[in-house]
């Protein structure tokens, strides 16, 4: 994929050398030039640049000045920013490195110098972005479950805790959801394991396609599954159980070859209410409790948490 880069310099002349001298090399494929801070700013807002070339000395908006603005900004932090400078100055040099600049160039530039320079930021820009990219992806897969894709445990726990956290503060009721597979055993016994995890990915498709873009849904354990339900009090939350476990009931599995399988689901439901205090592992605590009554009553149903 080509660079893009960007031209700051209130000099069209010296825009087109630094141009036509980052042409020869084929250090980029698309650019744009901008006469001042505040033009380069706007640009750099509306268009993602991987190197930028910045003079220092420029009426308006100086190079110092779209530093400091370009530091404000998480987005443009990453960019890397080279420096033209009029003069021999260290102390401007140093100013301009300690205010997020990776390199500069004196101006005359020797073209030779500036390929090499611009080559090098372009060079450690593609490994920062490849690095950023197999961060994003770690914390994904280590939030994620493999089979079914929900979020696992762990996002489960680090989500709830702050929305508990909000709850209390805001008084706005909050819902847990815990949720069993009845006899799920038995599905992996009569039908095999390939079964098995199909049908976890079936019921973890069902409870994510019906969840608000708000809510959160993820695998607890084996065959259990969490939705966190912000703004939802007790009764809508058992609402929500409710028609989960009629479409439960209604998933057919002849695809699987398990043409019988009837499944069904028990759900606990709990809520942190407006003036309560407790706390993630309270909030699970009761739901699990609500559940093991549902279980112990016969399964296939929905209990709600005494408040
Ligand atoms: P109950 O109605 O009381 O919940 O009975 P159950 O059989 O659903 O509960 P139990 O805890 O006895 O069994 C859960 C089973 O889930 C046992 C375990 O082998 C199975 N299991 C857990 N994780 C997976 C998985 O990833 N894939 C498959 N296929 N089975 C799993
Ligand atoms: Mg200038
Ligand atoms: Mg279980
Ligand atoms: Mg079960």
């Amino acid at each position: 994929m080509g660079h893009s880069i960007l031209i700051i310099d209130d000099s069209a002349v010296v825009r087109q050398q630094i141009l036509a001298t980052l042409r020869t090399a084929a250090l980029f494929e698309t650019h744009l030039e901008a006469a001042d801070g505040i033009e380069g700013f706007k640009a750099a807002l509306n268009q993602s640049f991987d190197v930028i070339v910045c003079d220092l000395e420029m009426p308006g908006m100086d190079g110092f000045k779209f530093l400091a603005m370009r530091n404000a900004r998480e987005d443009l932090r990453d960019v890397p920013v080279i420096m033209l400078t009029g003069r021999e100055d260290l102390e401007t040099k140093i100013r301009g490195l300690d205010q997020g600049a990776s390199d500069y160039v004196t101006k005359p530039f020797d073209p030779a110098e500036l390929v090499a320079r611009v080559r090098v930021q372009l060079k450690l820009k593609t490994l920062q972005d490849e690095l950023k990219k197999s961060n994003q992806l770690l914390l994904q897969l280590s939030n994620t479950d493999p089979l079914t894709s929900l979020h696992n445990r762990r996002f489960l726990m680090d989500t709830l805790a702050k929305e508990v956290e909000r709850s209390c503060r805001t008084e706005i009721p909050l819902a847990l959801v815990m949720i069993d597979i009845d006899h799920f055993k038995r599905v992996n016994d009569t039908y095999g394991h390939q079964v098995g995890d199909a049908v976890l990915v079936a019921v973890a498709a069902l409870l994510q396609g019906q969840l608000r873009p708000y809510d959160t849904a993820a695998r607890f354990g084996g065959e259990e599954f969490v939705l966190v339900l912000p703004s939802t009090e007790l009764m809508a939350a058992g609402a929500v159980a409710e028609r989960l476990r009629k479409l439960t009931a209604n998933l057919s599995f002849a695809k699987e070859g398990a043409t019988d399988l009837v499944l069904t689901i028990s759900a606990g439901v709990a809520v942190v209410s407006p003036g309560s205090i407790v706390n993630a592992d309270d909030l699970i605590r009761q739901a699990d409790t609500a559940l093991y009554r549902a279980k112990q009553d016969g399964r296939n149903r929905v209990v709600l948490a005494s408040p």
